[in-house]
């Protein structure tokens, strides 16, 4: 065939059959020249007099994943005819044979096909809401026409993937099929139904749509469920509009509609932050400079030493993904706790439905306590997540070196002791790495691999596939006081607490940050984590430093034994067995208290000087790391971001969000604040350069290599 068809899309007739493949690598995005070539072959299907019908399918791993997203944003010819419409239009019926994900366009495209059929691994999706869009290509006026507008509104508000015989229950999928081969399957399915006429074109059913008429509420429904969690964002209420139009109009007025609520979203703030979102997490986990053909093989046994919260959630992590995972401690009454514990967090998710009863005996089954170091020896990874001091951590080290066989990945949980330390107490630095869950660590998706001096690639390659065997996102970072995630965010934290002293409520502030898209205000979120954590972190830090600043507020209400949510009161008060918080007067008088007795000035704040101060404390911090080289990337921070400390997802990261204020602005509010607060605004010298030269945060390269 000519043109970019020849690469992407074949055409071959097998037995009557005409087979077209799609054969884009590696997931076989709709690129330049795919769509063409469908409508090509089917052309060519329909003029060849041999070809009784004809087979959709991919080539490789999957059918097809959708528009190529790399190409939203740029300039787009509209075609001369829609391959939609081809496929649908077509004379002699076309089958899409799927595997692997038929998903955004590859989904409209099969639904635009005249039969569907899949293997049972298969999934399917309208995903595009998750990149701050609609599905473009007639998937918001078919999906409900063939499954009904309650289901497709589901489906395409929430993005979900839906697996095969979920599928072929809704009625997406006609048939799944059983045998290996799905090519032989499709041309068997093919010919079975080559003389069936008419031809069941999804445009063209009316029997499901009649449901919505019986429920009319059903839209301004969705809308109100959906409020909180959509709250900023236009993307999930462009869908139900579609949706709505797909029950109200014909199919080609609903079709423009689709059309102009796409053109509206494709350069909105939020999909390009979403499409930004999408390739960072795809480029976080690359590592500059490790082989190619390095592939590190999957965990089959994991180790947790330490049975604490954080030991506990890591082993569920394990267990969930279907890892036996064995759990050590000192003793038999920490190892009995700390199972208890794993138990009764399963048990909760029974009684809230997202976890059956068997599901929950099955994981459970994963997770052994044991005694001896022994024991474990033979398991591929162990992660340490014992407290937080050195001789213990050392002790622990020492003791791994002893037993574990070699090539184990040694791990450490550590968040505030050098890798190096723990590395250095065994004969085997290359292959201990730091792996820094974030509480609760069976929920939060973040894992920060640490790379110690003398970590190895491929420790740090081995840890980042762990990571991504538990369902964790991974991120790469250097030793340092913090590492990246957390010592990016301590600044957060410092100004949040003075900002009160200065005359800001904490439910000022939470508010702001809630409207900016958290789900929670930072301060709800430290009721909820516990006051006691950072404040004996501040007690060492001020031990240890003299000019370390001291945040009197927080201090003072944990002194009062205000440790948040589990002693009913922190920086709300909670009323017993509600997790509601409620604003506290005593926390009003802590505050007014601590501005009279050091003579703060009280001020007004506006929203945005608040979440300012917050957030560019941050950047300029990130700006020190990348500075330091103690990532590989700064779209990397933003991940951080995305999957440690729930940053809204529809504004990037923290240094997309910087790039939407300017670096120009940002370095004179900074210079600013320097001049009115102190050292501790001084602006990074990578953020001089980058307002300097009008560059974007988001591209900044480390200064050095990690
Ligand atoms: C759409 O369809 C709009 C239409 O309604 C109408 C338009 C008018 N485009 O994730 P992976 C790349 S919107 C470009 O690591 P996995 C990805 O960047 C689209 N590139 O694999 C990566 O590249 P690299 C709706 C894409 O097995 C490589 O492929 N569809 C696309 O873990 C491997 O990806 C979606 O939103 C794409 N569409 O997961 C689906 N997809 O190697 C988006 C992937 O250079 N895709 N790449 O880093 C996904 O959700 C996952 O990639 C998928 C595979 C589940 C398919």
């Amino acid at each position: 065939m000519s043109g970019g068809e020849a690469e992407t899309v074949r055409f071959e007739v097998e037995d009557g059959i005409g087979v077209i493949t799609i054969d884009n690598p590696p997931v076989n995005a709709l690129g330049p020249g795919v769509r063409e070539g469908i409508v090509a072959a089917v052309d060519k299907g329909n003029a060849d007099p041999n070809v009784t019908a004809m087979v959709l399918i991919g080539a490789g791993r999957s059918f097809i994943a959708g528009a190529d997203i790399r190409q939203f944003g740029k300039p787009r010819s509209t075609p001369a005819r829609y391959s939609h419409d081809v496929l649908d239009g077509s004379a002699k019926p076309i089958v899409a044979a799927i595997h692997g994900f038929a998903l955004g366009g590859g989904l409209e495209h099969a639904l635009s096909s005249h039969y569907r059929i899949a293997v049972k691994e298969a999934k399917v999706g309208l995903p595009e809401v998750l990149i701050g869009i609609l599905p473009g290509g007639g998937g918001t006026q078919r999906l409900p026409r063939l499954i009904g507008p309650k289901a497709a509104m589901d489906m395409i508000v929430t993005g979900r993937h839906v697996p095969a015989p979920e599928a072929k229950a809704l009625g997406i999928i006609d048939e799944i099929v059983e045998g290996k081969d799905l090519k032989r399957e499709a041309i068997a399915y093919a010919k079975r139904i080559a003389h069936a006429r008419p031809l069941p074109r999804v445009r063209d059913r009316a029997d499901r749509i009649a449901e919505a008429k019986a429920d009319p509420g059903m839209f301004e429904a969705m809308r109100k469920s959906i409020a909180r969690r959509a709250r900023n964002q236009k993307a999930p209420y462009h869908c139900i509009a579609c949706v709505e139009a797909a029950v109200t109009r014909p199919f080609d007025e609903g079709l423009e509609t689709e059309k102009r609520l796409f053109a509206e979203l494709e350069n909105s703030d939020e999909a390009k932050a979403l499409r930004y979102a999408f390739f960072a997490e795809r480029e976080v986990s690359k590592i500059p400079g490790a082989p190619k053909d390095l592939q590190p093989s999957r965990a089959r046994t994991a180790a947790v030493i330490g049975a604490g919260t954080m030991g506990g959630g890591i082993a569920m992590s394990f267990a969930d993904s279907a890892i036996p995972v064995k759990v050590l401690d000192a003793t038999r009454e920490a190892l009995d706790r700390g199972l208890a514990r794993v138990r009764e967090n399963y048990a909760v998710s029974v009684k809230r439905g997202s976890l059956s009863q068997a599901e929950m005996d099955r994981r459970l089954a994963l997770i052994e306590a044991v005694d001896r170091y022994e024991d474990i020896a033979d398991c591929d990874v162990v992660i340490e997540a014992v407290f937080e001091r050195i001789d213990v951590k050392k002790e622990v080290f020492t003791r791994l070196d002893a037993v574990m066989k070699p090539g184990a990945l040694l791990l450490t949980n550590s968040s505030a002791i050098d890798t190096d330390v723990m590395a250095n107490a065994t004969k085997r630095p290359r292959e201990v790495a730091g792996a820094h869950f974030f509480a609760p660590a069976n929920v939060m998706k973040l894992l920060e691999v640490v790379k110690g001096t003398k970590t190895s690639i491929e420790t740090v390659a081995a840890a980042m596939k762990v990571g991504r065997d538990i369902g964790k996102v991974s991120a790469v970072a250097g030793t340092c006081d913090g590492f990246a995630a957390n010592r990016s965010r301590a600044p957060f934290v410092t100004e949040m607490m003075l900002m009160l002293e200065e005359g800001a409520l904490p439910e000022r502030i939470d508010g702001v940050m809630v409207d900016f898209g958290y789900p929670m205000g930072p301060f709800a979120v430290n009721d909820l984590s516990g006051l006691d954590i950072s404040y004996d972190t501040r007690k060492r830090r001020a031990a240890a430093d003299p000019n370390y600043r001291k945040l009197h507020v927080p201090d003072r209400l944990v002194e009062m034994g205000r440790k948040g949510q589990k002693t009913g009161a922190g920086w709300y008060r909670y009323d017993k067995g509600d997790r509601t918080p409620h604003p506290d007067e005593v926390v009003k008088s802590v505050i007014a208290e601590v501005a009279r007795e050091f003579g703060i000035p009280q001020r007004t704040f506006t929203d945005e000087e608040i979440l300012q101060r917050l957030l560019l404390a941050s950047v300029n911090e990130a700006c020190r790391i990348l500075e330091e080289g103690k990532v590989l990337r700064a779209s990397d921070i933003d991940v951080m971001w995305l999957h440690g400390f729930g940053f809204p997802r529809y504004r990037g990261g923290l240094m997309f969000w910087a790039d939407t204020v300017g670096s120009r602005a940002i370095l004179a509010r900074i210079e600013e604040w320097h001049a009115r607060y102190g050292a501790r605004w001084k602006p990074a010298e990578l953020l001089r350069e980058i307002a300097q030269a009008g560059g974007a945060f988001r591209e900044a390269k480390p200064k050095r290599a990690l």
